[in-house]
This record gives structure tokens, sequence and C-alpha cells, in this order.
């Protein structure tokens, strides 16, 4: 177990990139206010609306929207260079999110990634893909991925349209994130918000994902009795087809309510290496949610793939 300091004003940054990545980021920011600051950045100056608690960025030409190569949308952010080192230089840990497909997000997105990385941050970037039917915005989004990935230390990918399919099921709109967007959001900030009963801090994620090859990240939920079942619904994500059996590497956040005891905690991260390979890396931190009772959230996050 370890104490460490709180983290300073701005250390922890999330960043919506694009119409969707600014909805997904403001709902996500919307259920921790006052533990990350929000960054949104769009041409389409309605992103920014009915959200004052954020700082925003306007990039480009108002309401140009599709077929953008990559390459302006990025030069487009990089001709506020100066805006944004204001925050990404105090960042330790920025998370983005966008949909990729040939709008502002696909390089706006890459370049803030890259700025914030070497301004030291740990950068992590949940990235939508297109639905299946959007045969050139999927065509976009094969372009930016590649260097998305390069430019983070983990991306998530998330696909548009399974998670449409999962957040009719959970009543909460895709372009709201369905539930799972925040989840993820939350759930990282959570891990470094010093909020813990056994802390991770900044250096464990960062070991994580100092590990070679791809990493994701996962959510499960259930109550603290059932181990098993919290670790198979963290499988149950509208992730892109991704094989975690191999993982070499997994951090564990677990967040439970005041019923859920130390051992309950145990159990958790035993279903978890039980789970996984057996060289697998587990390292574990715990945090206890007053508004929750017998419940447990779990974030894994993955490295190595
Ligand atoms: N079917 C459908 N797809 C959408 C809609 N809005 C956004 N998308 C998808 O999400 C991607 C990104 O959209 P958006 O975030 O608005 O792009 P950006 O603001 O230019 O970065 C698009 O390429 C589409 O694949 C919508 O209303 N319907
Ligand atoms: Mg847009």
């Amino acid at each position: 177990m370890r104490i460490s300091e709180k983290m300073h004003d701005g250390a922890l940054l999330i960043v919506g990139v694009g119409g969707i990545g600014c909805r997904w980021a403001k709902v996500a920011h919307s259920e921790m206010e006052s533990y990350a600051d929000l960054l949104l950045v769009d041409s389409d100056s309605s992103s920014f609306d009915e959200y004052p608690n954020a700082s925003t960025i306007h990039i480009g030409p108002e309401g140009v929207n599709q077929g953008i190569m990559p390459e302006l949308s990025s030069s487009w952010a990089s001709e506020y260079a100066h805006v944004f080192s204001k925050m990404l230089d105090r960042a330790e840990l920025v998370l983005i999110s966008t949909v990729l497909g040939g709008g502002v997000g696909g390089g706006a997105s890459v370049w803030i990634a890259e700025q914030a990385r070497s301004a030291g941050a740990l950068v992590v970037t949940i990235a939508g893909l297109p639905f299946e039917d959007q045969v050139s915005r999927m065509r976009w989004a094969r372009l930016s991925r590649p260097r998305l990935e390069s430019a983070s230390h983990a991306t998530i990918g998330i696909s548009l349209s399974s998670l449409a399919q999962r957040s009719v099921k959970r009543g909460i709109p895709w372009q709201d994130g369905g539930g799972w967007i925040s989840s993820l959001v939350t759930g990282l900030i959570r891990t470094q918000a010093r909020m813990g009963v056994i802390n991770l801090d900044l250096m464990d994620l960062r070991t994580i994902l100092a590990q070679a090859g791809r990493s994701t990240v996962l959510v499960g939920e259930g109550m603290a009795v059932d181990a098993n079942r919290i670790f198979r619904s963290a499988f149950d994500a509208p992730l892109e087809r991704i094989d975690i059996a191999n993982a070499a590497a997994c951090l564990l956040h677990i967040e439970g309510g005041n019923a859920v005891s130390l051992g309950d905690f145990d159990q958790i991260a035993e279903a978890f290496t039980k789970g996984l390979h057996d060289n697998c890396n587990v390292i574990y931190g715990a945090s206890i949610d007053k508004e929750m009772s017998g419940e447990v959230r779990v974030i894994a996050v993955l490295s190595g793939l």
C-alpha cells in the first residue's frame, strides 16, 4: 500500500475531439466534475453548447464536417498550439475521446495525443470506429487508427455498431456513450484520483502501458459476492475484436460500496488473475464508493496484446 499526494490542479484532463467525441467527454465529465478538467475541441461550435464548465478550442472553419484529410484537421489544431500547451503541459493523464471517420476527430485527435505525450503526459485514447455499413468513413478511420495508436500510450477501439446495439438495451443513446464511455473514463480517472483504500498511481499505469504491443481497457460490474460474474461482464464490452487472453500485464482498479470487505476485493482480483494468462503481471488497487453498497465496479487496463 502506498500513501501518495493528491494530484495537482489540471493533472487529470479529459479531451473531447469532434462532435461525438465532445458529447462522450461531456457526459463522462459531468459524472466527476471535481476530479478532472474538460477540454472540448471541434470546428462546430455547437459542440460547446450547454456545458459551461469546459475549456473550449474552436479549430478550423465553422461547420466543415466530412471528408477531411487527417492532415488537415491536424493542422487546424496545430494553429492553436500555444493554447493547447497551456492545458497539456500541466496534465499528467490525458484521456481523449473521439470518433474516427473522416471528420474533425480523425486528425486533430492524433495531433493532440502527440502533443500531450511529448509534454510528458500519459495518453489514453478512446476511439469510436464508424458503423459497419459506412464504407468510406471506415476507410478514413483505417487511415487514422495506426497514427492514433502510435501517438497514444493506449488506444481503446469502440465499434459504433456494437455500441449502438448494446446502448438500446441500457436505454442510453450511443451518441452519449451508452453508459460504457463514461464508465471507462470515470474508471480511469478514479485510478488516479487518490480515493483509494489501496492506491494505484501513475507509475503503475505507466508500468503496465510500457509493455510492447497493444493495450485496451475493460469495465466489469456486479455484486461483490459473485467475483466470476464480474470478471465475465468485463468482456461484454462494445470493443472491436481483440484477443485479451494473452495480455502480458493487467492493472485492476476495483471500486466497491461500504458492504464490500477487503476479502471480497481479493477474491475479485483473484478471479481476474485466474482468468488471464499465467504469466500475466496483475497489479491491483481498491477504493470505496459510498454511493454503492454490495456492488462492485472493476476497471482493467490490459497491455502487451
Ligand atoms: N449513422 C450515424 N453515424 C454517425 C452520426 N453521427 C456521427 N456518426 C458517425 O460518427 C463519425 C464521427 O462523427 P462526428 O463525431 O460528428 O465527426 P467529427 O465531428 O467531424 O469528428 C462519423 O464518421 C459517423 O461514422 C449519426 O447521426 N448517424
Ligand atoms: Mg462534427
